[in-house]
């Protein structure tokens, strides 16, 4: 798994029992801090994960809650995750997914059994998954809502074919869900790959997406504008990831959108398009492995402000 998705120079960090550097933690923290003061600024109640000791647990970390559960409208899905060491990962959770339900969400648990590993034995082939179908598997951040009815998502190396049956049997026959062929060998999570903005724009990664080949999907007839190049930053390393992650954003309502606050050229093309971009520290939990829409979950959103789904 590390193999197949990481930057070579970091795989050894990916050792087991080897922790995040503290510091970059500690700085993480501090932003999400950040980001939570802004949203409640913005008139959002945020909910915080509880604190769960990972290393006990030969655990990762429960930073990313994006990964773990899938939101869609009364429906509150846990994603039978890929890697092991995220098997416990809902217990971070489990305190806000009993609140949910006391207030009427409908909670779907996965009915997987987590223990059993979905990576094929043998070395990593070129051009292959190293996921296979042992049992089924996907991260929800593998998809992305387009609104009530529609999902759009991608095979990867964390989810497989019969995960995305599994996702289309707690969805039902009411919510169609597409499968996107985006260009990366490395794919794991689509949300540095395209990101709904509103209803019928979004940005797109056009180093993965070719807009010509969203014939016949449910993008077909949306406005899509390429997301700005990433520039090299200052800061810790993305352990994890792409720098595609400045296009990894936090829509807000109608108009607000979270944007790390380094990343001038995707705040001047939002601004572009009529929004209002919120910058935001976020370089320090992007080391952990996700910006703004992997670190967060919107679970309520208020139709008469918000209207829109952020994906
Ligand atoms: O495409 O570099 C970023 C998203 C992680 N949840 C990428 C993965």
């Amino acid at each position: 798994m590390v193999e197949a998705t990481m930057p070579a120079e970091h795989w050894d960090a990916f050792r087991p029992g080897h922790a995040y550097p503290p510091d970059v933690v500690l700085e993480a923290d501090r932003e999400l801090q950040g980001l939570a003061e802004l949203l409640e600024r913005m008139g959002c109640l945020v909910r915080r994960p509880r604190r769960v000791p990972w290393a006990g647990l030969a655990g990762y970390c429960a930073a990313m809650p994006r990964d773990a559960l899938l939101v869609m409208g009364d429906r509150v899905i846990e994603a039978p995750m890929a890697w092991r060491s995220r098997r416990h990962e809902l217990l971070a959770y489990w305190p806000l997914v009993q609140e949910w339900r006391r207030t009427g969400a409908r909670w779907m648990p996965s009915g997987v059994d987590l223990d059993v590993n979905p990576v094929r034995e043998g070395p990593v082939i070129e051009d292959s998954w190293v996921i296979g179908e042992a049992r089924p598997a996907w991260d929800a951040a593998d998809f992305l809502r387009l609104g009530p009815r529609t999902v759009v998502g991608q095979l990867s190396h964390v989810t497989n074919r019969s995960g995305v049956e599994h996702l289309r049997q707690r969805l039902g026959p009411d919510v169609a869900v597409h499968l996107l062929r985006p260009r990366d060998r490395h794919a794991m999570h689509i949300d540095a790959t395209l990101c709904p903005l509103s209803e019928r724009l979004a940005l797109y990664n056009p180093e993965r997406i070719d807009p010509g080949d969203l014939a016949r999907t449910p993008l077909a007839d949306w406005e899509l504008v390429p997301a700005p190049w990433p520039d090299p930053t200052p800061g810790p390393p993305l352990y994890m990831t792409s720098a595609w992650l400045n296009m990894n954003l936090l829509v807000v309502d109608d108009r607000h959108v979270v944007v790390e606050a380094e990343d001038v050229k995707v705040q001047e093309l939002l601004a572009a398009l009529g929004f209002t971009p919120l910058p935001c520290p976020f370089r320090h939990v992007q080391a952990l492995g996700g910006s703004f829409h992997c670190a967060t979950l919107d679970v309520r959103r208020d139709r008469h402000r918000t209207g829109r789904s952020s994906g």
